[in-house]
């Protein structure tokens, strides 16, 4: 995969070259290059910002050096490996707090693109006219990570290129800890424990001890329900049942929740 990222503060993405993305470069499994926008302006003072048209406060990201930053990228990207294949358009995420929040799924549907652009928008914005005039040659996506609001877009792209990139071939060097994750996919991880067995008068759950790997499985299982029942509770309202056997849904039922017409609901209680 190739991915371009323009930014006014490319230093802020140094952080991807280490660890197991910066060795995903070094294997040729990821071409991460990172532009700055003020390459494209003419000015002395490399302006990329101006008053906002209606007025109000802060400043606006003007339009001329993003079209001209968007169309090197195109450029750069038309060559990379499986680009010229791409029945569709490229695609631009645009990091915003006014986006679709990202999650776990639209990291594997972004991980299946040859390529991927990342506009990060500082001050109030971008010209809404990049918006409109990229996507005559990009398939924009406006992402957020959160209700919450970021100075700008680069650290909400370390952490979007941090989930795509560990989910391309080869990247993790374990896939069966991908497989892990999908398979528990709307549940919150379990809680998991090494040596020493008793640690400052704590002990671990017994069962793990107990070398039967079914009843670790269940307890396993057990711990997620209700790990996500205290802290996301929102994940398990609507979701299937389908993948729940006797043994979850007793549980489920304990913690307030039925099933109807296949799905979970919340039991008054
Ligand atoms: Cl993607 N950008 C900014 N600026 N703030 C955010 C965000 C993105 N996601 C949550 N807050």
């Amino acid at each position: 995969m190739r991915i371009d990222v323009v930014s006014i503060f490319p230093e802020y993405l140094a952080p991807l070259r280490l660890s197991l993305l910066g060795r995903a470069q070094e294997d040729g499994l990821l071409t991460l290059a990172v532009h700055d926008l003020r390459d494209f302006t003419f000015d002395r003072h490399r302006t990329v910002d101006d008053t906002p048209y209606g007025g109000g406060a802060g400043m606006v990201m003007k339009p001329e050096p993003w079209a001209l930053a968007l169309e090197h990228v195109l450029e750069r990207q038309a060559g990379a490996h499986g680009a010229a294949d791409n029945p569709r358009r490229p695609v631009l995420v645009v990091p915003s707090p006014a986006g679709t929040v990202f999650t776990q799924a639209m990291a594997y549907e972004l991980a299946e693109e040859p390529t991927l652009a990342f506009a990060c928008g500082r001050y109030e914005g971008i010209d809404e006219r990049v918006l409109d005039w990229a996507g005559e040659r990009f398939e924009v996506r406006p992402v957020s990570l959160g209700d919450y609001v970021l100075n700008g877009g680069e650290v909400a792209v370390m952490a979007m290129v941090e989930a795509v990139g560990r989910l391309l071939p080869g990247v993790v060097g374990n896939p069966e800890s991908l497989v892990e994750e999908s398979h528990s996919a709307g549940l919150l991880e379990y809680p998991v424990y090494t040596k020493p067995s008793s640690w400052r008068g704590l002990d671990i759950p017994e069962v793990l001890l107990s070398g039967n790997h079914g009843k670790i499985a269940s307890w396993r299982l057990e711990q997620q329900l209700r790990r996500t029942v205290a802290r996301r509770p929102e994940l398990l309202e609507g979701a299937e049942a389908a993948p729940f056997g006797k043994g979850e849904r007793a549980v489920l039922r304990e913690l307030g929740y039925e099933v109807v017409d296949g799905r979970l609901r919340r039991v008054a209680s």
